[in-house]
């Protein structure tokens, strides 16, 4: 379960466990009559069917089953931490929500009801059905599975009104002043009574505040203020009394601003160390087991990283949270891959993207560990028919978060096709593989071509007028097979990889100019099958420091010692 927010004066019911479980296969979502169902299996919550090898490669519908004992009378919510694809869910029969935002935290509200047993079904759909799904295509560069992929959990509301959640942001780092913004939910009345305590504070209360559009707002000082930094993950907690209702948050006290090319943390200039991660494992597909992201972490901190990328979807609330614990940067971004006109031209792509990356903002907006938003990687940012669609996405963005910067990570510095849309964007991101997607040369060993053309893609662009902008490299890397060694130190051997790695991340940490990377990627991890997997050997997107199972490939000990700076 995510550790913040708690919710201390409600029934609070973790639903994580095993459920009932059956796989209806091709059925129509929106059709499903939950009483016709016989659960048949059973299955893991988090989990996802298709990781499972009694379904793997299956497609279609699969339904889970809980009984829920709760109390009678009472409105609730039930939370998720996110499912994939599409997901319909029924209580007692009667659909209560949806939602086809794979990789999304929802909630959906269940009804009052005299009984203390409440059924509760949910239906996921994981077929790319062009219909019905917009951001999840079957060309994207990772393994699209099916089920309820992190934490549910089933919080009983007070009778009228109560907190949603509070967002936190630090106006005054010194005096440790912070303004906090109540989202309240159901028949909010005018104003309503606040009562804040901070830390171990007492509560102090701030007598009724005004509420517009469902939210008040005030502003406090945290008693004794210590900033949030990777060297110093202060947190600091905020309980708040409204009501009938309580809600306690955990943020931290921290600045991120862009300064011309610099990019800084309590205004201090950063260099950015690290790895994009998928969440992804061979026995649990996206849901992973809370010991793997501890372990995940623990072994970039070991190599001296202190940059995520959150590749390439909302993140878990929980791996979150131990970013925000053990003291990473995080950049999140909304579900995006390689998008092509067949996406961005269909209707409900654009409403999608904007409404994860607004539900993105409203989960994660406490996680000081984020330090920038992004969305549409590698989404056609070349192409002037895509420019209205970047607008908005910015727009989204800085209309619910004015706190941090906003990127895009962009593939398009190619002659004939450079990018279109980097001034709207805070810092300049860019995916990049010189010295391996280098088949024009057709050089054994092209490792001399990455400098140069990151030196490259650095003047191209300073010449579309971005050049006083942070300059990050996004993505970069090569890929090795585990435990294959080569006399030719050739493509996918793990000299060449090492090789690769030692001179990019040399580049990096030497050349101010470049204020980090975020190497592609943490470890190996399912792709595609069929045709399009044909360099993607194994079906597996090898370009890991680590394998799937994390076992690390020699370039481990090479970039762990540049980035710890031996
Ligand atoms: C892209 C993409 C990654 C991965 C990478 C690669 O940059 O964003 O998800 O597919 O290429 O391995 O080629």
């Amino acid at each position: 379960m995510p550790l913040f927010p708690a919710y201390p004066t409600r029934r609070d019911l973790i639903l994580d466990g095993i459920w009932d479980f059956v796989f209806v296969g091709d059925s129509d979502l929106d059709r499903l009559d939950p009483a016709t169902l016989a659960f048949t299996d059973r299955m893991a919550v988090p989990g996802v069917f298709d990781a499972s090898p009694a379904y793997a490669g299956r497609r279609g519908v699969a339904c889970y089953h809980y009984l829920v004992t709760v109390s009678p009378g009472v409105t609730s919510q039930v939370h998720f931490g996110a499912c994939g694809f599409n997901t319909r869910v029924f209580v007692d029969g009667q659909l209560v929500g949806a939602c086809d935002l794979p990789y999304s935290g929802f909630a959906v509200t269940v009804p009052a009801s005299d009984q203390a047993q409440r059924s509760l079904v949910v239906a996921v759909d994981n077929r790319f059905d062009p219909e019905r799904q917009f951001l999840f295509e079957p060309w994207y560069d990772f393994y699209g599975y099916g089920g309820i992929y992190r934490p549910v959990r089933w919080l009983e509301l007070p009778a009228a009104w109560w907190i949603e959640r509070a967002r936190i942001s630090t106006r005054d780092l010194a005096t440790g002043t912070i303004a906090v913004e109540v989202l309240l939910g159901g028949a909010v009345p005018a104003s309503v009574p606040l009562r804040l305590a901070c830390d171990d504070a007492p509560l102090v209360d701030h007598g009724l505040v005004a509420v517009s559009a469902g939210r008040a707002v005030v502003e406090m000082q945290v008693p004794d203020p210590r900033p949030w930094s990777p060297d110093s993950p202060v947190l600091h907690h905020l309980r708040i009394e409204a009501g009938d209702d309580a809600v306690v948050e955990r943020f931290g006290l921290r600045t991120v601003v862009v300064d011309g090319p610099r990019l800084l943390l309590n205004g201090a200039p950063l260099k950015l160390k690290g790895y994009c991660r998928h969440e992804a494992h061979p026995q649990f597909g996206p849901a992973l087991p809370p010991e793997q992201m501890v372990q995940d972490l623990q072994l970039m901190r070991a190599m001296g990283c202190n940059f995520i990328r959150g590749a390439h979807y909302p993140q878990d609330q929980r791996f979150l949270d131990l970013c925000d614990e053990l003291g990473f940067l995080v950049w999140e971004e909304a579900l995006g891959w390689g998008h092509q006109d067949q996406q961005w031209s269909r209707p409900g792509f654009r409403a999608a993207n904007l409404a994860q990356i607004e539900a993105m903002i409203h989960n994660s907006y406490n996680h000081p560990c984020i330090i920038m938003w992004g969305f549409l990687n590698e989404g056609g940012s070349h192409l002037p028919e895509t420019r209205s669609l970047y607008e908005d996405c910015f727009a989204v963005v800085r209309a619910a978060d004015t706190t941090r910067p906003v990127t895009y990570a962009s593939n398009r510095i190619f002659d004939g096709g450079h990018d279109a849309h980097f001034d709207l964007a805070d810092i300049i991101a860019l995916n990049t593989y010189p010295g391996w997607y280098a088949m024009e040369k057709d050089e054994p060993r092209p490792l001399a071509e990455i400098v140069p053309f990151l030196d490259h893609c650095r003047q191209t662009v300073a010449t579309l007028g971005q050049g006083d902008k942070p300059f990050l490299i996004s993505e970069i890397g090569a890929a090795a097979l585990y435990g294959w060694r080569d006399p030719l130190q050739a493509h996918y051997s793990e000299e060449y990889q090492t090789d690769y790695l030692e001179t990019v991340c040399r580049e990096v940490m030497t050349n101010p100019a470049i204020l980090g990377v975020a190497l592609w990627q943490f470890c190996d991890c399912r792709t595609y099958a069929g045709a399009r997997a044909l360099g993607r050997p194994r079906t597996f997107n090898n370009k890991g420091s680590f394998d799937e199972y994390r076992r690390p490939k020699a370039a481990v000990r090479v970039v762990g010692r540049i980035f710890r700076d031996e």
